[in-house]
């Protein structure tokens, strides 16, 4: 990679700015309830936070004259921030320094660093409107390798967030100077510390609090948000992002329309990133797509979730002394409020670049302390570096996954997570990893006993081809088990309850014509708890929990939340399987695993809801089923050179057929592992067990050959010698 760019630009002095006196500042809103938030969002104010004092609940936004002006107008005070630290424009910190800064400014110091350390190499991916560069670290080898995978880190893409780009420089150093060496060069790792250089100078030099990037508007305001610039969803609608220039969450006058989000946009042309991950402040959040409607969960969630973790695993902790969080929540980006146009979803849909979001967190204090951080984070070294250190994990963790992203495994332990159902009633969603294609139909077995086959034609698969999604209201009665072909995975419905008239047994929640499915579903204003039946799970193995859901928190509020438990002794005893949170306005479905679950007699389900307006819907218990199908037959088996297999190349052949043939090759657990089309009139796939220098592990895999409608499978063991 050339150095060339940057020898031109480190000369460029800092622009000249015009030193304004300070016009943002932070102020608080009395609101009541989510809608506040969404009409603050629909005024063009990105909420920050959310605190609550003297009783009352008050969202913290950044404003000047003109917004004051403007939330006056709609009879909303804005009100100064107990406790604030004074946010003042100064470049002479111990650990923040502005881009511009000689010596130890960001671009100084990625300079001094490249020069010294053969492994940090620093190149401009474009230039900002005032000219800055947006500078892009590569860590490890100087050049690309096609069988390397690119890993992005950014920061700052608002000016404000200071934090991110120490974040980002930590992580630089850290990459270089300790990540394992057999990791370093198996990744091309690269780091955009500073993704709105103008808007982040700003903010050393004239005003703190700034959030855009620093376009002249043709409405005469400045600055757009470079978070809602980006090509995917762009404009979706006016509360995830603004149409007019003089709000937060101006989103600019077209899709990509700066400079700033070009570069962004060409770099991943140029390495699209398997995994990214953009830093913002604060909140302690880590959020994944999708973001712009409320309820939308991305294909490749159980994926985001491996890694993000869960509030009962949750991928990173946050350790800072009198912090009100223990953890950082993580969840879809609706969770905290929707957005259009924003990066995650942009990679995500552009790449399929599993993308995330960390909010880091605001720090201090406890609910009765008068202290205050938020986007002005103490300048304090030790402070700093414990942030480092409680989102390193994650980092590694992505780092890490790149190697296989279906089996991603987050920094909790959790995953890997195969293709699996999100839901089976009354819409079934089936996700796998976006890299994969589709397995050709579904089967399902209704309650009454008929088989239903559904093919899935290109329209069956949303965005493409990563989501099956398809109403299984069938006349026959609901359906009672699902089965995927392809992947070969299945799913049987235990027990299915929804606050309908049949559903008795349970108790605690009043009901709601609010409903997903028939009649009704189980509404709460904020306390109550649902209790099940008892449910026998004496012969089932692996048994997981499945339910829809819609609730009125907010991430801001984490103290107001739904807890899911499991009793194995009939409700003697309970243990949290699931922590509900944070935005959720619209129906969506939840998979949590219940390995405690598997062989329990007495098993039984309890919803506690704490301030939290929660409602529930097609509430199951699912088991694999295999049973269910045994009277849908495959045509045959595939025929194979040799089982078990103990060379590199198995020849895997089938009766002859008239169309082509598609091969699936997948591992016990159902990941893909080959997925191949064979011309017509052939009958024979040879798979070379070394393909790449990746030798095939030992173990069990399944084989699927369609042709014709035709589908012939075949287990193959892999005994070959060790290296
Ligand atoms: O609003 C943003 O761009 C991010 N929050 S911030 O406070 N740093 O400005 C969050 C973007 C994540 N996406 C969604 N919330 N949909
Ligand atoms: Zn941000």
């Amino acid at each position: 990679m050339a150095r060339r760019t940057l020898g031109l630009l480190t000369g460029l002095a800092a622009a000249a700015l015009p030193a304004a006196a300070q016009h943002l500042r932070l102020a608080q809103v009395a609101i009541r309830d989510r809608a506040g938030l969404d009409s603050l969002a629909r005024l063009g104010f990105e909420v920050a936070d959310v605190r609550r004092a003297g009783g009352g609940v008050y969202a913290v936004i950044v404003v000047d004259d003109a917004g004051a002006t403007r939330l006056r107008a709609r009879g909303l005070a804005p009100l100064a921030v107990p406790g604030a630290p004074a946010a003042a424009a100064s470049d002479s910190f111990k650990v923040y320094r502005s881009f511009d800064k000689p010596v130890t400014g960001i671009r100084a110091t990625l300079a001094a660093w490249a020069a010294a350390d053969t492994l940090i190499h620093v190149d401009s991916i474009g230039a900002s409107i005032e000219g800055r560069p947006i500078l892009a670290v590569k860590i490890g080898a100087a050049t690309d390798a096609a069988s390397r995978p690119n890993i992005l880190f950014m920061a700052t893409h608002h000016a404000r967030e200071w934090m991110s780009t120490e974040m980002a420089m930590k992580l630089i150093r850290w990459i270089a100077d300790s990540l394992p060496r057999p990791l370093l060069a198996a990744r091309d790792l690269w780091v955009i510390p500073v993704e709105n250089p103008d808007g982040y100078q700003y903010t050393f030099t004239a005003d703190r609090l700034w959030r855009k990037n620093r376009r002249t508007n043709g409405d005469g305001s400045t600055g757009v948000d470079p978070n809602r610039n980006y090509p995917a969803f762009w404009g979706y609608d006016n509360l995830g992002s603004s149409p007019t220039g003089n709000t937060e969450i101006y989103r600019g006058t077209g899709p990509a329309s700066e400079p700033e989000t070009q570069g962004i946009v060409a770099f991943h042309a140029a390495h699209p990133p398997v995994l990214a991950v953009s830093y913002h402040t604060y909140s302690g959040l880590v959020l994944y797509p999708y973001g712009f409607r409320t309820g939308a969960l991305a294909p490749d969630a159980p994926v985001f979730q491996a890694l993000a973790g869960t509030d009962m695993l949750p991928g990173v902790i946050d350790s800072l002394p009198n912090s009100v969080l223990t953890h950082y929540h993580p969840g879809p980006s609706w969770n905290l409020y929707p957005t259009n146009g924003e990066y995650t979803e942009w990679a995500y849909r552009a790449h399929g670049t599993i993308a995330f979001t960390p909010e880091l967190t605001g720090g201090c204090c406890t609910p009765d302390s008068s202290l205050y951080y938020g986007f002005v984070f103490p300048d304090d070294s030790a402070l700093v570096e414990r942030v480092f250190r409680d989102n390193l994990p994650f980092a590694r963790a992505v780092i890490a996954a790149a190697a296989d992203v279906a089996a991603a495994r987050g920094p909790s332990g959790l995953g890997p997570t195969p293709p699996r159902f999100e839901a089976l009633w009354p819409e079934t969603w089936l996700s796998w990893p976006a890299a994969a294609t589709v397995p050709y139909s579904l089967t399902l077995r209704t309650g009454t006993g008929a088989i239903v086959s559904h093919s899935l034609s290109a329209d069956s698969l949303a965005h493409g081809r990563w989501r099956v999604t398809w109403k299984s209201d069938l006349s026959s009665g609901a359906i009672r088990a699902v089965r995927a072909d392809g992947p070969g995975f299945s799913a049987e419905l235990i027990m299915l309850a929804g606050a309908e008239d049949a559903d008795g047994g349970w108790a605690g929640w009043p009901r709601s014509s609010d409903a997903l499915a028939g009649s009704w579903s189980w509404a709460t204003p904020g306390n109550d708890t649902l209790l099940s039946p008892v449910v026998d799970l004496s012969d089932r193995s692996r048994v997981w929990l499945q339910f829809w859901t819609k609730h009125a928190g907010s991430t801001f509020t984490p103290e107001n939340h739904g807890v899911v438990q499991f009793s194995a002794d009939s409700g003697a005893t309970w243990t949290d399987v699931a922590l509900v949170e944070g935005d959720g306005g619209s129906w969506y479905p939840v998979r949590v695993d219940l390995p405690q679950a598997a062989g329990v007699r007495g098993a039984r389900l309890r919803f506690a809801a704490n301030g939290f307006p929660w409602w529930l819907d097609a509430v199951g218990l699912v088991t694999d089923s295999t049973v269910l199908f045994r009277a849908v037959a495959a045509a045959g088996t595939a025929e194979v050179s040799e089982n078990p297999v103990k060379s590199d190349l198995v020849v895997i052949t089938w009766p002859a057929g008239t169309g082509s043939a598609r091969v699936g090759i997948y591992t016990f657990a159902g990941t893909p592992l080959v997925r191949a089309s064979v011309a017509a009139g052939l009958s024979e796939y040879d798979w070379d067990l070394t393909v790449g220098g990746r030798h095939v592990p030992n173990g069990a895999y399944l084989i699927v050959v369609q042709v014709d409608g035709k589908t012939y499978r075949r287990r193959l063991f892999v005994t070959r010698p060790g290296p």
